[in-house]
């Protein structure tokens, strides 16, 4: 497991999502609280996306993808975007339940983590278009490690409802 504080810096991925209550301003709020992490810098957002929840029920989605310039390590990382899902009263009484706010670590840098905590990259993000699309947003160019180029994914992913707004 990656230590706290990693001083090179490492570029993380978040993938947000929200559809209970008021999806779209807990979304935004999340943004607001990425930037104000501590040893987090936040370098692009995609824009906020309508989607159809996948595997999952309720209201439509709103997600963006956000990209950090960090210097906490993965475990860190994702305790810290636990912390911001806690203050939005998120709870989980069953797999893939309607939710006020999920932070999911996408990437960090070029690693693959499997470790009981934390599966890095995320491991069905490949086929859920709201996380490629708007992750193609804002890095066309970024590879999947242990995979292939994010947009190889586009044509498997296009049949799936999301609207940007
Ligand atoms: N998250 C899930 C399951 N299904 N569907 C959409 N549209 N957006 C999500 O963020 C989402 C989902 C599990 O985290
Ligand atoms: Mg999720
Ligand atoms: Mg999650």
């Amino acid at each position: 497991m990656s230590a706290v504080l990693n001083a090179m810096g490492t570029t993380a991925y978040i993938g947000i999502g929200a559809n209970l209550g008021d999806a779209q301003a807990n979304v935004q709020d999340a943004i607001a609280r990425l930037r104000a992490l501590p040893g987090c810098t936040v370098s692009a957002v995609s824009s906020l996306y309508r989607t159809a929840p996948i595997d999952s029920s309720g209201d439509d989605y709103i997600n963006a993808v956000a990209c950090l310039e960090t210097e906490l390590g993965a475990q860190a990382l994702l305790q810290a975007l636990q912390g911001i899902e806690q203050a939005h009263g998120r709870e989980r009484p069953y797999h893939n339940a309607p939710r006020t706010l999920d932070l999911d670590l996408l990437l960090y840098g070029r690693q693959q983590i499997n470790s009981p905590e934390l599966t890095v990259p995320h491991p069905r993000m490949c086929e859920r278009a709201f996380v490629i699309v708007p992750l193609l947003e804002i890095a066309g160019n970024i590879a999947i490690p242990g995979r292939v180029p994010a947009r190889c994914f586009e044509s498997a992913v296009a049949g799936q409802a999301i609207t940007k707004l």
